[in-house]
């Protein structure tokens, strides 16, 4: 088969067929209604959370989340990892970078923490499981999220935006304790 002009040159000019225009409308429509469900889903469901957002140096991020694990650490993970438990109501730092969520935080339940994220590379995403709060983390933003959690137990971090190679061992945790 020849590659050969279409037979009508103006071929995109023809008018829109009947089925088209109205599945051209039923996408609209729905767009609009799941574009209002956004609104609606962070009253009902608590999803799309209310955060802050600051522009930040990946170093200073580093530092401050250093700075926290230096003051708050409070035993070893059996992977190695520092668990950090910070006073409530602090301001706590989850560094994102290829390919690991450092440190280990320790909450109490019930009580309120500021928790910044933020990337010290590339792009990552904050996936806790399994409550399934995502969202995404870039280097030179601080987000900011209140967060009280409100139930005790061991919380999974996944990376759920891909970022290389070692994206499936992007793992890290969130421990809550009574
Ligand atoms: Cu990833």
């Amino acid at each position: 088969m020849a590659v050969a002009p279409p037979e009508q040159r103006l071929w995109w000019k023809q008018p829109v067929g009947k089925a088209e225009l109205i599945w051209i409308t039923v996408a609209f429509v729905w767009g609009l209604v799941m574009f209002s469900a956004m609104i609606y889903w962070h009253f009902e469901g608590k999803q799309n959370l209310s955060n802050e957002a600051y522009r930040i140096d990946p170093e200073v991020f580093a530092a401050n989340a250093e700075a926290m694990a230096a003051q708050y650490t409070v035993r070893e993970d059996a992977s190695g990892y520092p668990v950090v438990h910070p006073p409530p109501g602090s301001d706590v730092y989850l560094i994102a970078r290829r390919w690991e969520w450092w440190p280990i935080l320790e909450f109490e339940k019930d009580q309120s923490y500021r928790l910044h994220l933020s990337s010290l590379d590339w792009q990552h995403g904050f996936s806790l499981q399994p409550v399934n709060i995502n969202i995404q983390v870039h280097p030179n933003y601080d987000l900011v999220l209140t967060m009280t959690p409100d139930e005790a137990g061991e919380f999974g971090i996944v990376c759920n935006e891909y970022c290389g190679i070692g994206h499936h061992q992007m793992l890290g945790k969130i421990i809550v304790v009574e």
